[in-house]
């Protein structure tokens, strides 16, 4: 069995300081949180970036700045911009961070309801679109799947050349509107990708450590961070991304599996580092 990629989602675009305070918005607090899970294990941080006042943005310049002032801390750390940005922000908005030539980038294969009145819209056109500008880049797509749906569609668009193999999933489970994070759904999942694929899995919530265990144990790759869950335990905020790391770090070690570094990272997802 392949070692365990941890992926660190630090931010997102939706959880606030309200929440936990730990989440970052500052360039500060961005390397703050990036050092605690790059010392806990993590290869990937997946990125999505803030204005000071925790706005939301996929601002270019705000990108590089956070990006160099994270490969300061953790010069090897493989960075993976989010082209989901935030619910309503439009596709060339969302492409920005694609134009500083990232390792990888999150592509998006569906449309979803995302809780309330919001629509996260990627629509059949917009993912061939981010598609095709990711080939031409060479930067790898991890493909975010928040339904079997979706990897239907990316499977679809890999036959006519949008996607390249071998692809690398994401299952994002249980959002409201998307897949649950039940074990049932996740075997469905990981059962339903190519054999030469490989996939990490981002349990929304109370979901992230059951299904973290449920990776580790069938050799897939996690993700965790204040993005889909800010608590270590039930009711309990975590104090850092990188104690929801540790956790898994933890959890590994009890199974046997060993934790990737970015190098070796690199090589299970065939990334050409720049
Ligand atoms: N913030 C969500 C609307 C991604 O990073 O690609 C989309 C998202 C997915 O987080
Ligand atoms: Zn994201």
């Amino acid at each position: 069995m392949e070692k365990l990629i941890i992926t660190a989602a630090i931010s997102g675009a939706e959880v606030t300081k309200e929440m936990n305070p730990a989440v970052p918005y500052k360039i500060e607090e961005f390397v703050k949180e990036s050092k605690s899970v790059y010392n806990a294990g993590a290869s990937i941080i997946h990125l999505h970036v803030r204005h000071d006042d925790g706005t939301p943005t996929q601002d270019k310049e705000r990108f590089r700045i956070i990006i160099d002032a994270i490969k300061n801390e953790c010069p090897d750390v493989i960075i993976q911009p989010s082209t989901g940005g935030a619910v309503g922000m439009s596709n060339d908005e969302r492409l920005q961070p694609t134009e500083l030539l990232p390792e990888m980038a999150t592509l998006d294969c569906g449309t979803l309801n995302f809780g309330g009145d919001e629509i996260f819209e990627n629509t059949e056109n917009t993912i061939k679109y981010f598609g095709k500008r990711m080939i031409e880049l060479g930067i790898k797509p991890e493909l975010e799947v928040f339904d079997k749906s979706m990897i239907d569609m990316a499977l679809r668009l890999a036959k006519k050349g949008f996607i390249q193999s071998p692809m690398h999933f994401d299952f994002v489970m249980g959002v409201n509107g998307g897949i649950t994070g039940e074990l049932r759904d996740f075997v469905f999942l990981r059962g339903s990708i190519p054999p030469d694929a490989t996939y990490t899995v981002a349990g929304i919530g109370r979901f992230e450590f059951p299904l973290a265990v449920a990776a580790i144990i069938d050799g897939g790759h996690i993700r965790v961070g204040f993005e889909d869950n800010l608590n270590i335990s039930k009711g309990v905020l975590a104090k850092s991304n990188g104690e929801l790391v540790d956790k898994v770090v933890r959890l590994a070690k009890e199974f046997g599996r060993e934790i990737a570094n970015p190098t070796e990272a690199r090589r299970i997802l065939g990334l050409k580092q720049r």
